[in-house]
This record gives C-alpha cells, structure tokens and sequence, in this order.
C-alpha cells in the first residue's frame, strides 16, 4: 500500500492519509455509518501491555472517555540497555490468540494525546509497529501528533502483511529525536479494530480539483468498505451547485479504492462545485472548481 491513503475526514479530525496538497479533503455531509469494533485497548487497564524504558499507566488527566494509557517517558541518553543509551522507549500490546485475525476487520482505529516538556514535538515524535506472522512481518508507520492535541489515527488493513497472524502492537520513540532529559506523556485511548456493517462510502476525492467545462468526464476515486470480498454495491454520484444538481450518475463498485468517471453534461458553466457520493445513506462531497478551457476560448493553439 501507499501510505498515501485517503479518506473522508471531519474538520476537527486529523487522519494519518496524506494527501497531496491541491486535493481538497472530503467532507461527510450524513450521520454517523453503522461499525462494528472489537476494542484492544480503552485505558482502563494494562492488561497484555508490556513497557521499557518508561511507564505505563492509565491515566484520567487526559481520555477520550474514562481513562487513557499514559505512556510517559523521561528521555534518558544515558541510561537505558548498555549498548544504546540513545534508545527506543517502547510500549507494545500482545494481541491475544483469539483476536489475532484482523482480515475480517477494515481499519485500525485509535487516538493519542501529546504532550512534553518541549515546547513542540520532534518530527517525528512516535512509530507504531505491527509485528505479523510471515516474510514481511513489520509492518510501521510514523505518527504525526501536535502537543496539547487529540489526533485520531485511521490505517486500512487490507494491505497489512500477513493481517491473519497480528501478534504484536508497538509504540516506541527514537531518544535520537529528542533531547535528554525531555518529558513526553503519549496518552492512547480508544484503540479499537472497526468495520462497517453496511456498504459505505469512506472516502472521495475528486482526481483533478480544477477540471475544464468541457471535459466529458469528472475522474474520481471512490473508497467504499462494509462490503464483502467478491461484492460490489452501487454508488451514487451527483455534482452539485449551490446546492443544487446538475449533474448525476452511478458507479457500481467493489469494497476498496476504486476510480470512476462521471459523466458531465455539456454547457457547464465555470464555478466552485461539490461533488456527491452516497451509499447506504452515508453521503461525503468533495469541492471541484470548474474552468473554462482555453482551447475553448481560442486563447491557446
Ligand atoms: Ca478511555
């Protein structure tokens, strides 16, 4: 997988997918989708939690709801294990045997606090690993936090290596990026393995956010999960000014990122747009700015 991954997102959320920058991110316009969750870990206990080179503890100074874990490190470069003094503070979750097949799952879910006696956080302030069963078994994204803030990380699985066989669930910090005697309090709650139960729409994005008024087609990659493998399940599509449609269509798709073209109605006229796509109920729109083409204009040959 990219670690580009994209998705549908609210103002106030922060989700791991990067996007490219002129790609404006898609808003939910719809109730909250129907999901299942298996939760690893709320914050009310350590049970299966390991930790060296701090502490880890739940904490209600800072949670989602109850308590969080507060993984709390003073960065030491000089103690710590004998042949690295600049280590790897590090917590990690046994996943227990019953609950190691995630392929029946969509998406690693969880939230983390930060905060430090830094005025700001290193680049790249804390890594989670996932240790499977198989060839390539680590699997480790970085985690971009801000202090004094929540950020909800989202990471699909259906790229995850060996997902049947997850054995292992680690948060760790590389001392080098940090300064001795640093205080970084990483408060994690809300650890959960989410799918959804019905086909929805998780993510939209408009492949071109200018498009020419005479392009036939608007080019889209829709995500849709709560599908099963080998099921498709319609999606529909509208374009949308002011609010009102001038546009519409319908792409069949299966669970996953998929690219569709919708077709577009000659004689648009130039403007901000918002394109549409709902399945289930679930409905996000993404903004499409349309511009006269300069081929049309004659102002270019
Ligand atoms: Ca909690």
């Amino acid at each position: 997988m990219s670690a580009n991954r994209w998705l549908a997102g609210s103002g106030v959320v922060v989700m791991l997918w990067l996007m490219p920058p002129c790609v404006p991110q898609a808003q939910p316009l719809s109730a909250q989708p129907r999901i299942e969750r298996l939760v690893l870990a709320d914050g009310e206990s350590v049970d299966g939690w390991s930790v060296t080179e701090g502490t880890l503890e739940p904490s209600s100074v800072r949670a989602r709801s109850g308590r969080s874990l507060l993984f709390h490190i003073l960065v030491d470069w000089h103690g710590g294990e004998a042949a690295y003094p600049i280590g790897w503070p590090r917590c990690w979750f046994k996943v227990p045997e019953e609950a190691r097949d995630w392929t029946r799952w969509e998406r690693l879910r969880f939230w983390i606090y930060a905060d430090t006696s830094r005025d700001e956080l290193p680049d790249t302030p804390l890594s989670l690993l996932l240790t499977t069963v198989g060839p390539r078994s680590n699997w480790s994204r970085d985690l971009p936090l801000k202090k004094g803030r929540w950020i909800e990380f989202v990471f699909p699985l259906d790229d995850l290596p060996g997902a049947d066989t997850v054995r292992e669930l680690k948060f760790s910090i590389s001392e080098s990026r940090y300064r001795d005697k640093d205080i970084v309090d990483f408060y994690i709650d809300d650890l959960e393995l989410i799918r959804y139960t019905q086909p929805t729409v998780t993510g939209l994005q408009a492949l071109a956010s200018v498009c020419f008024t005479d392009e036939p087609a608007l080019p889209l990659m829709v995500e849709l999960l709560g599908l099963a493998p080998g099921k498709t399940a319609p999606v529909n599509l509208s374009l949308r000014r002011h609010g009102k449609p001038v546009a519409q269509g319908k792409a069949q798709v299966p669970a996953g990122r998929n690219r569709v073209s919708m077709s577009l109605p000659a004689g648009l006229t130039p403007g901000e747009y918002t394109v549409h796509a709902e399945a289930g109920g679930q409905v996000l729109s993404a903004p499409v700015r349309l511009v006269d083409s300069p081929w049309q204009k004659g102002e270019a040959q």
